[in-house]
């Protein structure tokens, strides 16, 4: 596979100095301008204070881009015709030479092709609420379940169907450990209910139990979930009334498919007034800083 990586991504991975791969749809549909910028080179910035090269991963003008230059990052946060590219449509990204921000399932292939071991996100794509008559589920499922690597998130967004979530990734063989605690966060509240996951309580532990899958011979990636801290989160009771409104919108306005989780992602800003906007930043960036961590460790 041809990929273009920067040249400090390129040279870090000579040396095996710790390399973060970051995610671009969460900057091109997940935010909007210029906050997406602002997270952006934010999340970069923290790597690069801790010692580890950041490798933001996205599609330009039919590349596969392995760190991104100022100016490539500001390419897919401005351009609001950009595409999101899933897994599924690398291949038709490339000969089509599009422009886009990579989701979860195709940033983990990317960054595998790479060589790399550490990625993080803001939430993982899951079984969507109504899943029984739509049949949506995420394709970041099944990229957990076939590309060894850590992975790093605030568990699923909590626009989504959470047990049946939980539920998808057993039966997909993905195992999912709590940081600093045993349930299921929710994005952007701690708390789903969902309790009863293996609880580890440091970067170390997260990387001692990925070395052990790899060893045992599992395909599926290690899923780490780092809950939004406390004094960012919003309780699941106050957001719960927006989700459901959002997905009523949804359905009236019939968006479904790629289109639903932006919509219902924007459309949860929109009516938090910008609340949600702030805690899905602070997450994203809690999630940099223990992959940063994780990679070290793994380095
Ligand atoms: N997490 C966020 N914001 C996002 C996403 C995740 O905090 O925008 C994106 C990811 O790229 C994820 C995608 O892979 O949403 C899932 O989309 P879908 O439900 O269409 O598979
Ligand atoms: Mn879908």
């Amino acid at each position: 596979m041809k990929i273009q990586f920067s040249a400090e991504v390129e040279s870090s991975l000579i040396v095996g100095k710790p390399v973060l791969a970051l995610e671009s749809t969460i900057i091109s549909h997940g935010m909007p301008y210029p906050d997406n910028i602002e997270f952006s080179l934010k999340a970069e910035s923290i790597c690069k204070q801790q010692g580890v090269v950041p490798a933001t991963i996205a599609i330009i003008n039919g590349k596969c881009c392995v760190g991104l230059e100022k100016t490539q990052i500001e390419s897919i946060t401005k351009d609001v015709s950009i595409k999101k590219v899933s897994r599924r449509e690398l291949g038709i990204a490339i000969a089509k030479k599009w422009t886009g921000g990579t989701t979860v399932s195709a940033t983990m292939h990317i960054a595998h092709q790479s060589g790399l071991s550490v990625f993080t996100t803001g939430g993982i794509g899951g079984v969507h609420r109504g899943a029984k008559k739509t049949f949506d589920m995420s394709q970041d499922l099944i990229a957990l379940s076939q590309i060894p690597m850590v992975v790093v998130s605030s568990g699923a967004k909590a626009i989504l169907d959470l047990p049946k979530t939980l539920e998808a990734l057993e039966t997909l063989g993905v195992p999912v450990l709590g940081f600093e605690t045993d349930e299921f966060p929710a994005f952007y509240s701690r708390n789903s209910g969902l309790c009863g996951l293996l609880r580890i309580e440091s970067p170390g532990e997260a990387a001692h139990v990925f070395r052990k899958n790899i060893d045992v011979g599992l395909s599926a990636s290690t899923l780490i979930v780092n809950p939004v801290p406390e004094k960012d989160e919003i309780p699941n009771n106050e957001i719960e009334k927006i989700i459901d409104s959002a997905i009523n919108g949804a359905r009236e306005r019939k968006i479904k498919g790629k289109d639903l989780t932006p919509f219902l992602l924007k459309e949860v800003v929109r009516n938090t007034h910008g609340r949600s906007l702030e805690t899905n930043k602070a997450l994203a960036i809690n999630n940099v800083n223990l992959g940063i961590k994780i990679s070290k460790e793994l380095s």
